[in-house]
């Protein structure tokens, strides 16, 4: 069955391989300047996904809690998020500002992430917007509250999909990857790209 989650749409293919191409050498800049980190989650486990960011705002997370903070963990400003990229947000996210954040993860050999839902912006009414490239993966999309019935789907290289309304809030993961399957990556994995806006930064909870 396909998925029909309202706000929920994907682009097969939207990017061609030229495309794909241009972003990987854009986004080597990226991790250049802001080198990928493994993050550590608030519980103390360390994610098998690396990740870094581009823009104004970047997601982080250590044990004292996930967050957006306008720098990397070295202290450097995040570099810019690029035009091939921004270009790709103009497209389909049907909205006319900026994101704030690009968030990238990198899948190694056996990465995964786990059911999540996506709430540490301070709006949710701006749309996500994903951009897979390299290495095919699982995805699998729930509900707006944790269990109930999910669904599956593989997301390829050049695959685009925009979440808003109500699969903005959604539960969603990354059971696994197929390491290999795709040659855009030198060395394998999978690169995915979310655009966020986030909004005013969420503040420290005050005791
Ligand atoms: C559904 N990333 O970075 S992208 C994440 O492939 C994240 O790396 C996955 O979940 C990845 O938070 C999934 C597809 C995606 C992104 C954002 C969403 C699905 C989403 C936000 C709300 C609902
Ligand atoms: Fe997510």
């Amino acid at each position: 069955m396909p998925l029909n989650i309202k706000g929920f749409r994907i682009y097969p293919g939207f990017l061609d391989s030229l495309r794909q191409a241009a972003v990987v050498t854009d986004l080597r800049r990226v991790v250049a300047l802001a080198p990928l980190l493994s993050p550590v989650t608030p519980g103390g486990r360390r994610m098998s996904v690396r990740m870094t960011s581009a823009g104004r705002l970047g997601w982080v997370t250590d044990r004292s809690g996930y967050r957006y903070q306008a720098r990397h963990p070295g202290g450097q400003g995040w570099p810019a998020i690029p035009e091939s990229v921004l270009a790709i947000w103009d497209e389909l996210s049907g909205v006319r500002r900026a994101p704030d954040c690009c968030l990238v993860n990198y899948y190694g050999q056996g990465a995964r992430m786990g059911m999540h839902q996506d709430k540490d912006e301070g709006d949710f009414d701006w749309p996500v917007v994903s951009v897979s490239l390299g290495d095919e993966a699982l995805f699998r999309m729930g509900n707006p509250c944790r269990g109930g019935r999910t669904e599956s789907l593989w997301l390829r290289s050049g695959d685009v999909v925009v979440m808003g309304g109500a699969a903005r809030l959604a539960y969603h993961g990354i059971d696994r990857i197929r390491f290999g399957s795709s040659r855009l990556l030198p060395k394998g994995g999978r690169l995915n790209l979310t655009l966020r806006v986030v909004g005013h930064e969420k503040m420290p909870e005050t005791p």
